[in-house]
């Protein structure tokens, strides 16, 4: 099929699948071009939940799918590269935060939403980056144990000022993007604001403007007056921010903050999976629902 063919054979396919294609903002452009719902992990596990359609294409990696499947359990998840995986998620295991609780007994666990549904299911609350700090702020103990990102785990150490046990994980994507590439940015462009992910490293997150989330990215930008922006995070975001705001330009802070997992997703992999019904993510009961309750109780507080 030639590829330009792929896109309508895709939507006549999700029609008679009763699908929707939910897409990160991460994803490349001609995904996000189909998606029904563009969004970040916790916009697309909404709207998952909100939709009648009863499959769910998922692109994105797996621990997005994962959490689309714990929120909405009725519906079909499907992840068209079932080997798009997290490397930050895959730096923790379950019997890692077993370990950290019984090292720091009592402490409040946080688990950041780019972990595995087991790992959720050990901990008190979940958060995104979008909602870290309100999270943080609204558990009334001084002392929490966060995981796995040790940079986000810094910078709401030094928003909430509480204390942070903190894991040694970090987004090997997001570390690609340095100090020196961010004054570079800032030479070339010297009228731009700088926008940065949370998940940056804490030497990048001291020169932004704005640290924040793709979801608050995109709402910064849409309100914000000026006309160019440096974008400190991964560099797929670029194309939906372009094709929402024409009139403003945007620039990577570095071309390296490329994730190899959210770019295996592909419009032949989209068909498939649309084609075959698989492959399929589903998370087993007993963890579904213990990582439920760290979900709900974030969503309860943000
Ligand atoms: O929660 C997400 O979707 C992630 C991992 C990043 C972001 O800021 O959108």
């Amino acid at each position: 099929m030639k590829d330009a063919e792929m896109p309508e054979k895709i939507a006549e396919l999700k029609k008679q699948r009763k699908a929707v294609i939910l897409a990160h903002n991460y994803q490349l452009p001609e995904i996000q071009d189909i998606a029904d719902y563009l969004g970040d992990s916790l916009e697309l596990s909404r709207m998952a939940a909100k939709t009648d359609a009863e499959v769910v294409v998922f692109c994105g990696v797996h621990f997005m799918a994962e959490t689309a499947s714990i929120i909405c359990p009725d519906k079909k998840v499907l992840l068209p590269d079932i080997n798009a995986g997290c490397p930050l998620a895959n730096m923790i295991t379950p019997s890692d935060v077993r370990k950290l609780k019984e090292k720091y007994p009592g402490r409040p666990v946080v688990s950041y939403v780019n972990t595995s549904a087991e790992v959720k299911a050990e901990t008190d609350v979940a958060c995104t980056s979008a909602n870290a700090i309100k999270v943080i702020n609204s558990i009334k103990d001084d002392e929490i144990i966060f995981v796995p990102d040790k940079y986000l785990a810094d910078y709401v150490r030094k928003q909430t000022g509480k204390r942070i046990i903190h894991w040694e994980g970090y987004c090997p994507t997001h570390v690609k993007i340095l100090p020196e590439d961010v004054s570079a940015a800032k030479k070339a462009h010297p009228g731009a604001r700088v926008m940065v992910h949370p998940e940056c490293r804490s030497d990048v997150i001291d020169m932004a403007d704005a640290v924040i989330s793709t979801s608050g990215m995109v709402r910064y930008v849409k309100e914000a007056d000026g006309r160019e922006f440096i974008i400190g995070t991964e560099t797929g975001l670029i194309h939906r921010l372009k094709k929402e705001n024409p009139g403003k330009e945007f620039f990577p802070a570095s071309p390296h903050a490329v994730c190899p997992n959210m770019k295996s997703i592909t419009l032949e992999k989209v068909l498939w999976s649309l084609e075959d019904m698989k492959p399929e993510v589903s998370v087993p009961e007993n963890i579904r629902k213990a990582a439920l309750r760290s979900v709900n109780r974030m969503l309860e507080l943000a």
